[in-house]
């Protein structure tokens, strides 16, 4: 019994150190603390992942289980954030960043983003050659994407995704590591974000670019799923 309980968790180390959480924003240059500007996500601890695109967590992994007071961040349109990754993508897929604007009489604190309220503002696919395909994010310990500088100025949620492909030849193998955190956009344009999704909604299961053996036979091209890039 002792014996088989030291070996689950030496099984559930070793499966979560395969993982990965998105904890902290970088703005402005700098590194914000863990959990601050960001939502604590349900896998704050376990790191793992989300499998089911329609369910409530595919959108920031918030529930009733996690602290949910984090803090909102100003930035300026055109500028760079990113979040730091703990400890890094150990897996092969998919890096892209959504944005949901707060509605009037919300608070980036208080808006759970529901509604098609999500627009697309980077996504960044493999590189494809005959040995098969390489993904950039992969082992990286930050992420980061540039603000359109259109961007209407207000609050919004910035949600950063992951999604690991190295389970996803069968249907929910899929990996999907997400987290938003909570901005203030200043210096903002008069763009107009679109076209807009709702997270659940978004996906399904078997879009080309969430079912796919990335392995055999070698995809000769790779679809990211959800909306196209509003570049600004
Ligand atoms: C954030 O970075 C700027 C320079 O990029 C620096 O002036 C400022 O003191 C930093 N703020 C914090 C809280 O570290
Ligand atoms: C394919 O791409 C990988 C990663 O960039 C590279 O290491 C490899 O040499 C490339 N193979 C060919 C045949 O171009
Ligand atoms: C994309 O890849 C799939 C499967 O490998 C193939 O059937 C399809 O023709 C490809 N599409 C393009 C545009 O290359
Ligand atoms: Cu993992």
């Amino acid at each position: 019994m002792k014996l088989a309980t030291t070996l689950a968790l030496l099984g559930a180390a070793g499966l979560s150190s395969a993982h990965y959480t998105f904890p902290a924003l970088i703005a402005n240059g700098n590194t914000t603390e863990d959990w601050q500007y960001v939502r604590m996500t349900a896998n704050h601890y376990s790191h793992g992942p989300v499998t089911d695109v329609t369910s409530n967590d595919i959108r920031c992994w918030t529930d009733s289980s996690v602290d949910h007071t984090a803090e909102t961040y100003s930035v300026a349109a055109g500028s760079k954030v990113g979040f730091t990754v703990n400890p890094d993508i150990s897996h092969p897929g998919p890096l892209q960043f959504y944005m949901a604007k707060v509605p009037d009489g919300k608070t980036a604190a208080n808006f759970e983003g529901a509604g098609q309220v999500w627009f697309k503002i980077f996504g960044q696919g493999p590189t494809i050659n005959s040995t098969g395909l390489t993904w950039p994010s992969e082992e990286k310990k930050e992420v980061f994407v540039t603000l359109p500088e259109s961007l209407p100025s207000g609050e919004y949620l910035l949600r950063v995704e992951h999604i690991a492909l190295h389970g996803a030849g069968s249907k929910g193998g899929a990996q999907f590591y997400i987290a938003c955190s909570q901005l203030k956009v200043t210096g903002g344009g008069n763009g107009n974000p679109s076209p807009k999704v709702a997270l659940p909604g978004a996906y399904k299961a078997t879009d080309p670019g969430i079912l796919i053996n990335i392995y055999y036979p070698t995809p000769t091209n790779y679809t990211l799923p959800g909306p196209a890039v509003w570049s600004g």
